[in-house]
């Protein structure tokens, strides 16, 4: 029986999940996530991240291959000798601010998105580089990328992250040296590009870091095989589709929400509208946006306390309706802290009622969410020609009844709730195409749709 394991990073929880041939998903191991302000910056605790994979993995048993995912746009830096030099650094830490603009003043935002297809938000890898301190540095890995490191001690860049660093060509889908170079980014930090399906190495303690991990690994070893790292990527593979015709909206911590295309939209337009274009299976194309997404109501539950969710969301669907909105875009949102009093502070400045409880700020924050969705999907529709006439909301999110209901009664259209691990999913149905259990992206987007009617609409 061939077992895969996924290993999918998220910036609220890291799971392993581990499937069967018959596409049973097990989640044999979750632990939260989260950055902390740490040596001067907000940090993700990579070596706790690394220790809670190898638990999962040890957990899992022993799997034919191994794929790993992750959000996109953070790195780490490996120094000459190949140890990690710093623990990596949030894309909500502020350190970009005055860079993105300084940035685009060189090299002028047109030729940039021309060249990259890329939106320059302030979380990119290539604003995050210039606001780093690059001396002593290298390589550059992407979060998936250094754990793949330091399972096999191979490096390389996955090519669907690589496109949210906002470094790769969005023609030719490789390192656009000509923009590090104009950025004045080192191009030796940029290792060679790889795709979802090849081979990476072979499990060995030998290059994870001493301390923190090597007595921790599993006593079997298996393949590690690249996989659609960036989770927004593997989610939207994994989009249980029955046509073309859809829109997804990749919904955890971030939403995602666009279109798949055969070509990237470069226009004008479609750079003011805030469209970037990310690199997906096959090289196919995500446009997409991104709104703020369900991190607004993470740090609404943290600011009180962590109550009961389900509860809250009840409370927030007996609230009283169209009360007020919020910019759900708006980069003053980005930070972590006291999201209560942002969002207060949001509703008061355009003139609005400024939410009294806690379920008024919950119903606030959905149907402002519901709302972006809504302009998300006729922007993507107008700026690309593409016809939608369903949605598709996959991840967590999918778990939010009201949410879905609100997005639905705001778009008109059809919303389709799940997999709410369709970034599991995603990863996972890559390494059985490795495996040549399955053929093309029809063929993946028919088995997800298999295992959502078996597993989540059952
Ligand atoms: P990420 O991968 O970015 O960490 P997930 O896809 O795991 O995000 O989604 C996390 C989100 O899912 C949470 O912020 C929360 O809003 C939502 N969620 C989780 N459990 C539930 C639940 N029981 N009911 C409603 N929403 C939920
Ligand atoms: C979602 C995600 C998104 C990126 C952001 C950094 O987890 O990968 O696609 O824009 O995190």
């Amino acid at each position: 029986m061939t077992r895969f394991a996924a290993i999918d990073l998220g910036a609220s929880s890291g799971r392993v999940i581990v499937s069967d041939e018959s596409l049973t998903l097990t989640e044999v191991h979750r632990f939260p996530n989260g950055a902390t302000m740490r040596a001067g910056a907000l940090r993700w605790d990579i070596h706790r991240i690394f220790h809670e994979i190898l638990y999962g993995l040890a957990k899992a048993g022993p799997v034919d291959s191994i794929g790993i995912d992750s959000w996109g746009v953070d790195y780490g830096l490996l120094g000459p000798d190949g140890t990690l030099l710093r623990d990596p650094v949030s894309y909500r830490d502020s350190r970009t601010e005055g860079v993105v603009s300084a940035t685009i003043d060189r090299l002028g935002a047109q030729p940039l998105y021309e060249a990259t297809g890329i939106q320059p938000h302030p979380i990119n890898t290539i604003f995050q580089l210039l606001a780093d301190d690059l001396t002593d540095a290298a390589t550059m890995l992407l979060i998936p990328d250094l754990i793949a490191y330091w399972l096999t001690g191979e490096t390389g860049a996955e090519v669907t992250n690589a496109s949210t660093t906002g470094l790769l060509d969005i023609h030719s889908r490789t390192w656009s040296h000509d923009v590090a170079r104009k950025a004045g980014i080192p191009t030796h930090l940029l290792p060679p590009i790889r795709h979802p399906g090849s081979p990476i190495g072979v499990m060995t303690p030998a290059h994870a870091p001493e301390a923190c991990c090597r007595d921790a690994f599993p006593a079997w070893s298996a393949p590690v095989v690249a996989v659609a790292s960036h989770d927004t990527a593997s989610a939207v593979i994994a989009t249980p589709a029955a046509t073309d015709a859809f829109a997804y909206i990749s919904c955890g911590t971030w939403s995602l929400v666009g279109v798949e295309l055969s070509a990237p939209v470069l226009s004008e337009a479609s750079r003011t509208g805030n469209f970037t274009n990310e690199t997906g299976l096959d090289g196919t194309t995500r446009y997409l946006r991104n709104v703020m997404g369900l991190w607004l109501l993470q740090e609404c539950l943290t600011t009180w306390g962590s109550p009961d969710l389900p509860a809250l969301l009840q409370s927030a669907e007996e609230a009283e309706p169209h009360r007020s909105l919020i910019d759900a875009a708006d980069p003053s949102f980005l930070a972590p802290g006291d999201m209560p009093t942002r969002i207060a502070e949001a509703c008061r400045k355009a003139g609005q009622p400024v939410p009294r409880t806690k379920p008024e700020t919950v119903r606030c924050i959905l149907e402002s969410l519901a709302l972006a969705h809504r302009n998300a999907i006729a922007d993507a529709t107008a700026l690309s020609g593409h016809q939608v006439e369903v949605i598709h909301l996959l991840g967590g999110g999918a778990r939010n009844r009201l949410l879905s209901q609100l997005t639905a009664d705001a778009t008109g259209l059809p919303v389709v709730a799940g997999p709410v691990e369709a970034t599991a999913l995603g990863n996972i149905l890559v390494q059985a195409r490795a495996a040549e259990k399955v053929d093309g992206l029809r063929e993946i987007r028919t088995l997800a749709h298999e295992f959502h009617s078996k597993y989540e609409l059952a």
